[in-house]
């Protein structure tokens, strides 16, 4: 864990950083966030995770008081200053102190921070048997009343999908859209493979446009394997030869078991197994150095 939190502008002692309890980005969740990863003093994609950032914001116009360049040299600063050379980056733009009330334009100033730590991702044993998951009862948000590409501070639905696959024995929910397609998991997104196509489902269907998902689709081309953006339904999921997941935390994971029904032969498929390697070689060679 780092001991240094970037906010607004200044190195502050983890205990020491803290923000207005009026905060429109804890009273409301009116703000936006990124997860990134750091591997061996690389940063992932961060250009795509700065970019999405600014597009999360231009879409709830909220305005970042940084520019990009400034935001990708005080990520590299808390990555150095972590001491860390694997790591989580957690980068949060709020709305700011405001007046109780909705109202956005009584907020003074946008507050950003930056958080560094490690993190946990989920059991090994997942990696190497594949992980069983469920669907749950809760909706992904539709896209007309706070659309899923939007990386908001508004992650209730996504917390309420996880608290149900946690009551089923499960790790990880899949959330269907409101006509009853799969939208994605809580904090991930879903890929099914028949007859050697990967199928994962457009972002209108209402997901978040993945990043670790955009590296994937490239590996999987280059392996041969071409990736197709497509509606599909649960029972779909349930024949299909293989399915995994994808995400900043996650990277790749196999899953095995969907709703009780088994994928496959119970076991990570080889396609799978392939993607969920060449992301780990892929993660720790690209990437921007820390110094
Ligand atoms: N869907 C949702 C709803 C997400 O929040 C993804 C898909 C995968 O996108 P990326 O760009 O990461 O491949 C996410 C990302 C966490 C955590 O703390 C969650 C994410 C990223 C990092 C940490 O659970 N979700």
């Amino acid at each position: 864990m780092s001991k240094w939190v970037w906010l607004n502008g200044q190195l502050v002692e983890r205990e020491k950083a803290a923000i207005s309890v009026f905060d429109h980005g804890i009273l409301y969740g009116d703000g936006v966030f990124e997860g990134i990863r750091f591997y061996d003093r690389k940063v992932f994609k961060l250009d795509e995770h700065i970019n999405r950032l600014f597009n999360s914001a231009k879409i709830i116009m909220l305005d970042i008081p940084y520019s990009k360049d400034e935001i990708k040299k005080a990520i590299l600063l808390c990555c150095r200053e972590s001491g860390l050379s694997d790591g989580y980056i957690r980068p949060v733009v709020t709305r700011g102190a405001g007046a109780l009330g909705l109202a956005p334009w009584r907020c003074s100033n946008p507050s950003m921070f930056i958080i560094v730590d490690t993190l946990q991702l989920y059991p090994k044993e997942f990696y190497d048997n594949g992980m069983p998951i469920v669907t749950v009862a809760t909706r992904r948000n539709i896209p007309e009343a706070l659309n899923p590409m939007i990386k908001s501070l508004n992650y209730l639905n996504n917390i309420m999908a996880k608290i149900e696959a946690k009551n089923a024995g499960a790790e990880e929910a899949i959330m269907l859209n409101n006509d009853g397609y799969v939208a994605e998991c809580t904090g991930d997104n879903i890929f099914i493979i028949r007859n050697n196509f990967i199928y994962t489902p457009p972002v209108s269907a209402g997901s978040l446009p993945g990043i670790t998902m955009g590296a994937v689709v490239q590996l999987a081309a280059d392996m041969g394997v071409k990736t197709v953006e497509k509606l599909f339904t649960r029972a779909e999921m349930y024949i299909s030869d293989e399915c995994f997941l994808t995400g900043t935390a996650a990277e790749v994971v196999p899953v095995i078991q969907i709703d009780g029904r088994v994928i496959g032969d119970g076991k990570p498929g080889v396609l799978t197994r392939k993607l969920v390697a060449a992301f780990h070689d892929y993660a720790r060679k690209s990437g921007a150095p820390i110094e």
